[in-house]
């Protein structure tokens, strides 16, 4: 019985041994122009994500061809090639995929099956699916300051992507008043008046009369407007810009900083990012 599944054993791996080891399949790389073809297409090498090198070689091969340097009919226009240019730069881990779709493209192209017309279409897109939904500026990753004016309407424009930490913060020993028999009070305005009525830009819960209010507007245009006071923690729902000003009634001549002999208050207002 053991001798028999012994044979058997050896039987199977002599059999095994006997079988040619498949060909590796020639793999393509660089310009190629296959039989028929009425001109070539690169073929991009394997390589890590990680491989800038590659990653620019790839990208100006294929450019090469879309900007009309080979001369086989194919090409795009400037303004197509540019924005191409800035996204695949911005994103050189993209251009692997983009290598790959071209090569589809340019053998459908070559072999005659097609027009240029679809890949055109292709690339005159491309630019923007590339960049679709990123963020136009860098996130708010560091700090900026600068000092609040209590006698202008929204200032002091914060950048922020979408999914940003930021503390808002406005200094609490300054003092200024909106109207010229009005108490002093800081950023976290007059806490004994809840700013009601249309005037207001802020009239939810925590804005009174005199808050520090920011106001949110996203790339759409939706605006979200709330209370700072002397500080907060905020993230960023979408992309967009912040501005900050007092919540005053629209009467911004009369508001004034407190003074005490020659030194007058500002309060200095920050965006701090909280990511690394
Ligand atoms: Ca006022």
């Amino acid at each position: 019985m053991m001798r028999l599944v012994v044979c058997g054993a050896l039987l199977m791996s002599v059999a095994g041994c006997g079988k040619k080891a498949p060909q590796a399949p020639v793999v393509l790389q660089g310009w190629h122009q296959l039989e028929g073809w009425k001109g070539s297409c690169y073929f991009p090498p394997s390589y890590k994500d990680s491989d800038r090198m590659t990653q620019n070689t790839v990208r100006e091969a294929i450019m090469s061809q879309w900007s009309g340097d080979r001369d086989d009919g194919v090409s795009v226009s400037e303004t197509a090639l540019e924005r191409i240019e800035t996204a695949l730069l911005g994103k050189p881990d993209a251009v692997k995929g983009v290598a790959r779709q071209n090569l589809d493209y340019c053998k459908r192209y070559m072999a005659g099956e097609t027009s240029f017309d679809p890949w055109s279409g292709w690339l005159s897109g491309l630019g923007r699916t590339l960049t679709e939904g990123d963020c136009p500026w860098p996130p708010l990753r560091y700090q900026q300051h600068d000092y609040l004016e209590v006698d202008q309407a929204w200032h002091f424009e914060g950048r922020v992507c979408k999914g940003d930490r930021i503390r808002i913060k406005v200094s609490a020993m300054d003092q200024y008043r909106l109207s010229d028999n009005g108490p002093w009070i800081n950023a976290e305005g007059d806490t004994s008046e809840r700013a009601l009525g249309e005037k207001y830009e802020c009239t939810i819960e925590g804005c009174y009369v005199g808050t520090v209010i920011y106001r949110f507007v996203d790339q759409q245009g939706v605006t979200t407007i709330g209370p700072v006071g002397t500080g907060i923690e905020w993230t960023a729902p979408e992309h967009g810009t912040l501005h900050l000003q007092v919540n005053d009634d629209g009467t911004w001549f009369d508001n004034v900083w407190r003074k005490k002999g020659s030194l007058v208050d500002h309060a200095a207002i920050s965006y701090i990012g909280l990511d690394e």
